[in-house]
């Protein structure tokens, strides 16, 4: 039987302090972004695609990833994954995006992934800390506005691997590709080239976070997440969207680089040309402008 939704609403609303804390942090915790009840059943629904620890998947080619960080699934909203669907293109989610981009424009869902971070003791697939990097670099847009929801599905106390952010380094502009899903030979190491950063900004202390507890991030903020020390996966649900008006930029062959770019799934723009915006089913409005 398809799963229901027990939670109304299903985003609770972002405050003004949550909107300043991003706009000079580039980065802010929200407290039951969701509420437990609803991170539960995502969580149970996670596991029956992924496997009650999270290793059963079968990597679809070109859509899910084999990452070192995590083990994940790709798209759950975008395919109508019952509850995922529900949420990840919600209009209360679009409006929490809306308000911390701060713009009067229509947000566009991005892109969502389930990640679960395996125990370091496993030694196993997905049991990698985070590398410090920003999600910005290897993206294709032409202007900011990008927002990541981190969403705790389960208990993330700071020993699983919960993320910290280098708080105001959203303010030093693109520091180089995102590559933390490159081989190790090819990764940037953000704070190897820009050492001054620890000068400037301060890594935020690992977070406690309770089941639908929610980080978000602007797409400069340097982020990375330690090992899981603990013996239990650290499940969360990430989920991205975008201002309605954001141009491709045309980096194509880059674009395909990168894992995790929807077009990397196929290697097809999906006839989104270089110049126009995300004006595609894949992105859909999941709140209007204003
Ligand atoms: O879950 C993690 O450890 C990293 C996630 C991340 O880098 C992101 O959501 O941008």
């Amino acid at each position: 039987m398809r799963p229901t939704l027990q939670s109304t609403p299903l985003v609770r609303e972002i405050t003004d302090p949550e909107v300043e804390a991003y706009r000079r942090d580039g980065w802010a915790c929200l407290r039951g972004l969701i509420s437990p009840e609803l991170a539960g059943q995502l969580l149970e629904q996670a596991k029956q695609v992924m496997g009650p620890e999270g290793k059963d998947h079968t990597l679809r080619p070109g859509i899910d990833p084999q990452l070192e960080w995590s083990t994940q699934y790709h798209y759950p909203a975008f395919e109508g994954m019952p509850l995922f669907g529900e949420l990840g293109r919600s209009e209360e989610i679009g409006r929490a995006a809306q308000r911390l981009i701060g713009r009067r424009v229509g947000v566009r869902y991005y892109r969502d992934l389930i990640a679960c971070r395996q125990p370091a003791a496993s030694g196993g697939a997905g049991s990698r800390p985070t590398p410090p990097h920003q999600d910005y670099p290897s993206r294709i847009f032409d202007r900011m506005g990008y927002v990541n929801f981190w969403i705790a599905l389960n208990e993330v106390p700071p020993e699983r691997g919960s993320m910290q952010f280098l708080t105001g380094s959203h303010q030093e502009g693109p520091l180089g590709w995102d590559s933390k899903d490159r081989p190790a030979a090819e990764q940037l190491q953000l704070l190897d080239v820009y050492p001054e950063l620890l000068e400037r900004h301060e890594w935020s202390e690992p977070l406690h976070l309770r089941p639908g507890d929610a980080t978000c991030h602007s797409m400069l903020t340097v982020h990375r997440a330690g090992a899981n020390t603990t013996g239990e996966q650290r499940w969360s649900y990430i989920t991205m969207y975008l201002p309605e008006d954001v141009r491709y930029v045309g980096n194509h062959d880059v674009a395909n680089l990168i894992v995790g770019n929807p077009f990397h799934v196929t290697g097809d723009r999906k006839g989104i040309e270089p110049g126009s915006t995300f004006d595609h089913p894949h992105f859909p409005l999941v709140v209007p402008g204003f």
